[in-house]
């Protein structure tokens, strides 16, 4: 097998003429096609957190890419620069004094890491089958049955129908294929393993062995210190027989096959090989009922737990790839949008489980030895957007990797903090990778030391969404507080005796200076000033919750009041990006930093901050006028900003966008090229339209577009540990079920055109007060109690039964 071999990505040589039209898939929830993958970015993807493939379903060469999330290029290593602190004070200076080009010289030759950069996440290789030659096939079909985790390929050859399962599964930790035929003895098949470098592969008994180790030879190094790593593949005939031939296993003439493979590497410091053995002896005594079953239910836990219908669409009987291609040419599909929202929270909960690393750029699912952007964990937008619907879409466990993942960047960010900066507290900057890497990396744009406050505040909204102090007192506090500790010691005063950040940026975008220069160097930041705000607000929430560090809560609170505040434009009447109201050479840039206040942060809120929301929306929309959104991910945080601005049609808009522009035939973002980030974001999204929890209520259907005139969603969460479920007909709330999990008093808004006329726990009123704004009510929940809001007249409670009370009116 050469290396061409594995690359070749297109080649479909001998695959069969595909003639007749399989219908859709029984499972409705499922992305499906009538031809098999051309290429990667068609493959269809499986994963189960830590294994993932890539599903080609070609009829006779079939390919699945595969990956592994600990598989890294790299090794651990002190990445500081030993000299940059004695540096930062003249940095600081010429920032202050105007002098961003003399800063950014110093800074660049001081200030970065040693390396700048990371190195990439890698494709741990290919499984082959290789069939016999066919002329035509009929019927073919290939989904990626969302339900249950499983992709399928079915076609019928001659007068005999074939069909395939794969799927990764969690709970036996191995990628399962199964081939079966309905005329016995059919199944011949050519297996291989292969990777493009630095492995080797043995075929032995039934087993196929691919072993190897990363090639990381520092200079002067006599051994490589990259990652070995292993695959093994079983084969399990029904029937027929299984060969070793060199580096290949031969099977013939069997009635059914199962293949069962299982990968390690060395990161969690096992031996890869003899893990995979061990692992392989455990699963060849499975059944593949039992190991199918088990996947399903360890699946269903997690995917079933939310509903979303958008409505019908006159093509839900089409293909994934005929509907995508009628929306971009212009039509509206609910049901579309409903599948991308729920392949969104497949791709979380496939790439993303507990005990594991965090989804990176890419997810988990990568073919290249060198990826774009290495596959990295990119902070200054891109790892965070992944974890968005994590929450709302009720994975919250599928959030603890990120969680576990920032505290385990703490020592190295302690270090970076120390030698930098001369700080407490840890600092990550715009990337990292396995390796704990937190030193500013690329070049200049990576001096941006705001990655661990921002990476803290999601260990804020997994306890704000579930309201478990004792995780909040254990893992999450520890964390926020490293984080603000930096930031207080990192904070200073600028010219105007304001606190501020100093150096940073605001990613990646450049401004320019009075003299005509442009720079991107620079102090307190907008996004800065937010990230800082929304992290040290919570860490005096959570110290308060906890009733400890009273000191430590003083000078937050002290830091907050003399920080620079939050700027509107004279000019623009716009929220400025940056200190001062400099001119932006590229208005439409992708980065929209400087609204993290409104999303995902919750300091610009429409009722509570009318002006700088206001401000917020010129922003956006100059942005949007000069090309904002042309990457998916940044497409997808447009969508979360209509969203918080309550404006559905415009959230609507862009998410068709998303849709039209930035996503592939297998429903995959595009930057481009891939990068998952866009798919976590907009399924985010399409819940923000549907329901907000920041502003300290709950709001129903705040950003509902006319286009989804009638639905309902079950199971979304909301902030003060709720899960919510809402009915809704043309464009007006009908009910909505509140299952509490805590005793507290809920705030309830719904939308326009929708009040709530009663709310009943177990079909008995219960009392709640109108507040002077007529759409929101309020009302005592109980843990472990169900309450119903019913809005008039059709879902009115009926006449027999008490109406609630109300303060005003009702
Ligand atoms: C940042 C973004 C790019 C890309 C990369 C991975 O550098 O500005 O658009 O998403 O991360």
């Amino acid at each position: 097998m050469s290396a061409a071999d594995t690359q070749n990505n297109h080649d479909t040589t001998g695959e069969p003429t595909l003639v007749g039209q399989a219908g859709p898939p029984a499972e409705a929830m499922a992305l499906w096609y009538r031809q098999p993958a051309r290429d990667w970015i068609e493959a269809l993807p499986i994963g189960n957190g830590r294994l993932g493939g890539m599903v080609f379903g070609r009829v006779c060469h079939e390919r699945l890419q595969l990956n592994e999330n600990t598989l890294w290029d790299g090794h651990r290593q002190d990445t500081t620069h030993p000299d940059a602190l004695s540096y930062l004070p003249e940095v600081r200076r010429l920032l202050f004094t105007g002098h961003n080009a003399e800063a950014e010289e110093i800074a660049r030759q001081h200030l970065m890491g040693n390396p700048a950069g990371v190195k990439s996440y890698q494709s741990l290789g290919d499984l082959w089958l290789d069939m016999a030659a066919a002329a035509t096939v009929s019927d073919y079909r290939r989904e990626l049955d969302l339900d249950g985790g499983v992709v399928r390929v079915s076609y019928t050859l001659d007068d005999a129908h074939f069909t395939r399962e794969i799927f990764a599964s969690a709970p036996d930790q191995a990628i399962v294929v199964r081939l079966a035929c309905d005329r016995p003895g059919r199944i011949d098949v050519r297996l291989r393993l292969t990777r493009q470098q630095d492995a080797r592969c043995r075929a032995g008994g039934r087993r196929l062995l691919l072993s190897g180790q990363i090639e990381d030879r520092p200079e002067g190094a006599a051994q490589s210190l990259g990652l070995t790593f292993a695959a093994c593949l079983q084969a399990i005939p029904e029937g027929g027989t299984v060969t070793a031939e060199g580096e290949v296993l031969q099977v013939r003439g069997a009635d059914a096959l199962t293949l069962l493979l299982a990968t390690a590497t060395r990161y969690y410091g096992d031996d890869p090989e003899a893990h995979c053995r061990a692992h392989s002896d455990h699963l060849q005594r499975q059944p593949y009922d039992r190991l199918l079953s088990r996947h399903l239910e360890d699946h269903r836990r997690l995917f079933r737990r939310v509903t979303l219908d958008l409505g019908d669409s006159p093509n839900a009987a089409l293909p994934t790839d005929a509907r995508l291609a009628a929306v971009q040419q212009g039509g509206d599909d609910p049901g579309l949008v409903a599948l991308y929202f729920q392949f969104g929270r497949y791709l979380l909960l496939s790439s993303s489980r507990p005990g594991g690393l965090p989804a990176n750029l890419q997810g988990l699912w990568n073919e290249e030895m060198h990826a774009p952007w290495n596959s990295d964990y990119h902070t200054n937008i891109n790892l965070q957007m992944n974890y968005w619907p994590a929450e709302v879409t009720h994975l919250s466990e599928c959030h603890l990797p990120l969680l576990a993942y920032t505290a385990g960047l703490i020592p190295s960010g302690q270090r970076t903090a120390r030698v930098h900066y001369g700080c407490r507290g840890f600092v990550v900057h715009h990337l990292s990778d396995v390796w704990g890497f937190t030193t500013p990396a690329d070049g200049i744009w990576g001096i941006w030391p705001m990655g661990a406050a921002w990476l803290a505040t999601h260990a804020w909204e997994h306890y704000a969404f579930t309201g478990d102090r004792a995780f909040l007192a254990r893992h999450c506090y520890s964390l926020m507080k490293e984080a603000a500790l930096f930031l207080l010691d990192f904070l200073v005063e600028d010219p105007q005796g304001r606190l501020v950040t100093c150096p940073s940026h605001s990613p990646e975008n450049i401004f320019r200076l009075p003299d005509g220069s442009t720079s991107s160097f620079t102090y307190g930041a907008t996004m800065d000033l937010e990230i800082l705000t929304a992290l040290f607000r919570h860490c005096i929430a959570a110290a308060t919750l906890l009733k400890k560090d009273a000191a430590f809560r003083g000078q937050l609170e002290d830091a907050l009041r003399r920080l620079a505040p939050l700027q509107i434009s004279q000019k623009t009447g716009r929220l400025q990006e940056w200190i001062a109201d400099y001119d932006e050479p590229e208005p439409g840039h992708r980065h929209m930093s400087h609204l993290f206040g409104l999303h995902p942060g919750s300091q610009i809120t429409l009722r509570g901050t009318p002006e700088l929301a206001q401000a917020a929306r010129r922003s956006l929309e100059y942005r949007l006028a000069h090309g904002g959104g042309h990457t998916g991910w940044s497409r997808a945080w447009i969508v979360n900003f209509w969203a918080r601005l309550e404006e559905g049609e415009q959230a609507y808009a862009n998410l068709k966008a998303l849709l039209q522009h930035s996503t592939a035939l297998n429903l995959f973002d595009l930057h481009p090229p891939f990068q998952i980030d866009g798919n976590f974001g907009g399924t985010a999204g399409i819940a923000e339209m549907l329901l907000q929890s920041h502003a300290g209520e709950i709001s129903l259907l705040p950003a509902l577009p006319s286009a989804w005139p009638a639905g309902s969603f079950t199971g979304l969460r909301a902030r003060g540990g709720y899960f919510v479920s809402a009915r809704w007909k043309a464009g007006k709330l009908e009910s909505a079920e509140l299952q509490a999990t805590q005793t507290q008093t809920c705030a309830l808004r719904v939308p326009k055109g929708s009040t709530v006329e009663g709310v009943e726990l177990a079909g008995t009123a219960v009392p709640f007060e109108r507040d002077a704004d007529p759409a929101l009510v309020r009302f005592k929940t109980q843990a472990g109690k169900v309450y119903r809001a019913v809005n008039g007249p059709s879902g009115r409670p009926s006449a027999n039964r008490p109406h609630g009370r109300t303060l005003s009116g009702g």
